[in-house]
């Protein structure tokens, strides 16, 4: 009886905490999860990462992303490049969300970039983010600010890379 009412509160309190996280779902079969915005930084850029599920049996894809504050919006992925990590528009301007799939936009790799940002926002501020896929329309979810990773605390491109010359890979994936 015990681990019966143990199971029931387990299934209780996941049921609680996915409707309280900043996750957003609708009728689309399209989950995203764990957002995080990277906007600390005195910088002109900051980039948001969420864990995106599609539960359908349609592919889907991540066509843009607004958020207030950010002037320009791009979808980049992370290259090595000649030693150097290099961040660039993903190809096509999407990202392939495939169906059954859960893609992850993480430090390091895929991101959401936020370029011409008005001013840097502390840690713990909820952002709003509005998300655009191409079959599932747009969904708005919420993100939540946090540290920065180091490997995200770059410019655009390579020569600046080199300018800059102080990568710090070990703190970021
Ligand atoms: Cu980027």
């Amino acid at each position: 009886m015990k681990r019966l009412f143990l199971t029931g509160c387990l299934v209780f309190l996941a049921i609680i905490m996915a409707a309280c996280s900043s996750s957003g779902s609708d009728a689309s079969g399209i989950t995203v999860e764990n957002v995080r915005a990277n906007m600390t930084l005195p910088t002109e850029t900051g980039s948001f990462w969420m864990v995106i599920t599609n539960h359908s049996d349609t592919d889907d894809a991540l066509t843009g992303a607004a958020v207030n504050g950010c002037g320009v919006i791009e979808l980049h992925n992370m290259f090595m490049e000649e030693g150097v990590m290099v961040m660039r528009p993903v190809e096509g301007g999407q990202i392939p969300i495939p169906a059954g799939e859960t893609v992850e936009l993480k430090p390091g790799g895929l991101h959401v970039m936020c370029l011409q940002k008005a001013a840097p926002l502390e840690l713990g501020t909820k952002v709003n983010v509005s998300l655009t896929f191409a079959n599932a329309g747009t969904m708005e979810v919420e993100a939540t600010v946090v540290e920065p990773a180091a490997s995200t605390n770059m410019e655009m491109g390579s020569e600046n890379m080199e300018e800059g010359g102080e990568m710090d890979m070990g703190g970021g994936n």
